[in-house]
Formats: C-alpha cells, sequence, structure tokens
C-alpha cells in the first residue's frame, strides 16, 4: 500500500523561529513551502542538505488560524511531532483499502495538500494513536 514514508510532521507556533532552529542546529533546508488556507497552516518542507533522492522530509506545521487543528493541537499538547505520512500512488484506492478494514478516514474524498499532492488522513485512534497522513504526490513533482 505504502511507497515511502513522504514526511513527518510537527506542529510549531512560529514558522519562521522553526526553520531557523532547524537550519542552525541540525543544518536542514527548505525544500518547498506555502499557505494552504483550507488546511489552516503555513508550511515548510524541509531537507538535507542537496537532498534529491525524495528521503523522508520533515514538515513544519505553523496555524494560520486559532480555530486550525495545529492551532488545537498546539493549546491541547504544545509544540511536537503531529502526523506521520504515508505516500502512495493512488490515495482513492488507498483509503478504500483502509475501509474496507474498518479504519476511519477523516474525509470522503481526497483534499489538497503541500505541491498540489492528494491527501486524506486516518484518525488517530484508528491508528495506534498516531495521525496517519496518505500522500498522492502531483504527478510531476514540485
Ligand atoms: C488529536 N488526537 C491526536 C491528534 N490530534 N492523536 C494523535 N495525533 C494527533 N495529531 C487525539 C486527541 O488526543 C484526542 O484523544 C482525540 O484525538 C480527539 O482530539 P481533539 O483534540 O478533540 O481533536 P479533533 O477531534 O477536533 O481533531 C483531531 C483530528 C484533526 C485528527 C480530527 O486534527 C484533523 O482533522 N486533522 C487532519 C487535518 C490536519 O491535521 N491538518 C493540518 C496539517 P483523547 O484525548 O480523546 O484520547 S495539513 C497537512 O498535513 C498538509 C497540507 C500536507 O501534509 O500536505
Amino acid at each position: 500500500l505504502v511507497t515511502a514514508i513522504d514526511h513527518v510532521g510537527i506542529a510549531v507556533p512560529d514558522l519562521d523561529e522553526a526553520i531557523a532552529f532547524q537550519r542552525d542546529t541540525f543544518g536542514l533546508e527548505v525544500a518547498h513551502s506555502e499557505e494552504n488556507a483550507e488546511q489552516g497552516v503555513r508550511e515548510a518542507m524541509l531537507r538535507a542538505p542537496g537532498d534529491t533522492t525524495g528521503a523522508t522530509q520533515i514538515q513544519l506545521l505553523a496555524p494560520l488560524r486559532e480555530d486550525s487543528t495545529i492551532a488545537k493541537f498546539l493549546d491541547k499538547n504544545g509544540p511536537g511531532l503531529q502526523q506521520l505520512a504515508y505516500r502512495v500512488t493512488d490515495v482513492e484506492a488507498a483509503m478504500e483499502a483502509l475501509r474496507a478494514k474498518g479504519l476511519r478516514l477523516l474525509y470522503d474524498e481526497p483534499r489538497r495538500g503541500t505541491a498540489d499532492s492528494r491527501i486524506n488522513f486516518v484518525h488517530p485512534k484508528d491508528a495506534g494513536g498516531v495521525l496517519v497522513e496518505l500522500v498522492e504526490p502531483a504527478p510531476h513533482g514540485h
């Protein structure tokens, strides 16, 4: 079902501060960043310098609004690991396979994720307490 560990997401209160911390402490660089109004996030994808292998990235997620899922997460838990994202080739097929196993998907249809990927989430209560994202990358990458 899963072809790669796409990214691990960390909830942060301030995106620019978190980018600077990851850069100055661990030497990670920003591969991509954007605002996603539907998901209520400002986000950045980080990778090791010069990595072009498609290795697992770190996604920093900062809230755009007080009523966003990331704002709620930060209020409840503080900053920290928020999600684990699995890459799939066909998000609808993955959704169907997981629904058939009795897992709850958060959305009936895939929504738009980073860099025009198509995404959905498995409810954390059905995945060992981990918010699992399914990511089908955009066909030609970004
Ligand atoms: C909540 N819970 C979690 C969790 N969030 N457990 C593990 N990891 C998380 N991130 C637990 C929480 O401790 C509660 O357990 C229970 O689930 C209900 O939590 P809640 O605080 O009442 O929160 P809800 O139910 O209002 O919201 C939780 C869900 C929400 C997962 C439904 O966060 C959501 O819709 N997430 C998907 C969208 C998202 O995360 N977007 C931001 C990233 P107890 O206390 O009852 O035991 S956007 C993104 O990733 C993009 C754009 C991308 O990758 O491309």
